[in-house]
Order: C-alpha cells, then structure tokens, then sequence
C-alpha cells in the first residue's frame, strides 16, 4: 500500500537521478550525488510532496534497491540505469560463467540476425542480470519478452570488464553477437 503510494513519486526520482536533474531543478555530481535537501525542495516545486521522511521511505522499500545515501543521508544517488554521464564508483568484478539479458522478440532481428549485439541503447551500460526470471522482468517491460543468455565468462577471458552496481545488477559496455545464445525454456 505504501510502497503503491510513492510510485509515482519514485518513477520521477529515477527519471530526475538517472536522466535528467533539470525535471526538479537541480544538479547531480560527477559521481551522480544529488544533495537532499535541493531534490526534496525541488520535487516539492513541481508540485509532488515529498520531504525526508518520505525519501527515506522510499529509498529502504524499493524493490530493486534502485537508490543509495551516503553515510549522513545528505546526498542520494541512483546506482544504475543512468543515460547521462556520471561515475557511480562502480565496482569491476568477474562474472559469473553465464548471465542473461531480458529483451523484447520485436528487437532480436537486430541483436542476433543483423549480427548488432547488444548496445547500451540511451544508457551507459547494457544491463545483465544473474537469473533467467529477473531478464523474463526486464524484457516484458519493452513487450512479449525474449531472454538471451550471455557468454559473460569466455567475454571476460576476452577482456571485457564487467561490473556490479550496488544494488546487484550486472553492468557491461557492449556485447557482441557472438557471446549471444536465445534461451529457449526457462532453467528454473
Ligand atoms: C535493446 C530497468 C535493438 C535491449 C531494468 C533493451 C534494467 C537492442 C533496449 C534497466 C539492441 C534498451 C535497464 C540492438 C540492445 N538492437 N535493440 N542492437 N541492443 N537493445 O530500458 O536492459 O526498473 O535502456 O535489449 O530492470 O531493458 O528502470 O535497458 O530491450 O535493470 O530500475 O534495447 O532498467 O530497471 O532498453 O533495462 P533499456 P534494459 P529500472
């Protein structure tokens, strides 16, 4: 009920933390920091109530851990899914041998039949998760989803660096076709 209540309040703290600070008026840092008390003044003036409490609400029951303080709680910052350039201190990491990417069927022809691979789209990253009914998620978000697996071991040994956002999503710059297999029934 709560968590239905600040949704809408929560969409637009992503758009305003991953893609665009003007939408409330403000700024982020480098490091994708937003100061607390400009963001809450600044979702308030475009009309959304919001203020401490209410952020903190938000950041601790966010299904996807979408969002992080730092230590005082006086800055906040989304720790992935950015299209606008900042460093969120991600963390390099070996990947597991295999991950998977949920998509949708209308965008295979691209990615595996014109050979494209997978391109960060808007982001600065493709996204890539560690179980199959996470990617079944993220694909049905763009229509009937498909999900691929991703070679992501053998691209490591290849040299490819793979990171690990905060909140457990798995982050790489591209990944060519080659490393790309269509799952055919869920492995669960
Ligand atoms: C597709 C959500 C055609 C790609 C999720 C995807 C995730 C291509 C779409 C996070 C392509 C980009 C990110 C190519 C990639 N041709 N289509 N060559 N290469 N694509 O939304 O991964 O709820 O930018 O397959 O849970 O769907 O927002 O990326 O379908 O973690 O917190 O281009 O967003 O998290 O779409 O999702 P997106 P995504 P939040």
């Amino acid at each position: 009920m709560e968590r239905d209540k600040y949704k809408k309040t929560s969409v637009f703290l992503s758009l305003v933390l991953r893609h665009n600070p003007e939408a409330a008026g403000i700024r982020i840092d480098g490091h994708g920091w937003a100061d607390v008390s400009e963001l809450i003044e600044g979702v308030n003036q475009t009309g959304r109530r919001i203020n401490q409490e209410i952020l903190e609400e938000i950041v601790r029951t966010d299904e996807k851990g979408r969002y992080s303080f730092n230590e005082d709680k006086t800055k906040i910052r989304a720790n992935q899914g950015h299209s606008i350039s900042v460093d969120v201190e991600l963390k390099k990491t070996a990947p597991p041998q295999v991950l998977y990417h949920g998509t949708a069927t209308r965008f295979l022809g691209s990615i595996l039949e014109k050979k494209e691979g997978l391109k960060p789209a808007g982001r600065l990253y493709v996204h890539l998760s560690k179980d199959y009914p996470t990617a079944v998620n993220v694909g049905a978000r763009h229509g009937i989803p498909a999900v691929l697996e991703v070679e992501s071991g053998q691209m490591e040994k290849d040299g490819y660096s793979f990171y690990l956002s905060e909140n457990g999503v798995w982050l790489t710059k591209k990944v060519p076709c080659q490393y790309l297999k269509k799952v055919k029934r869920p492995e669960i």
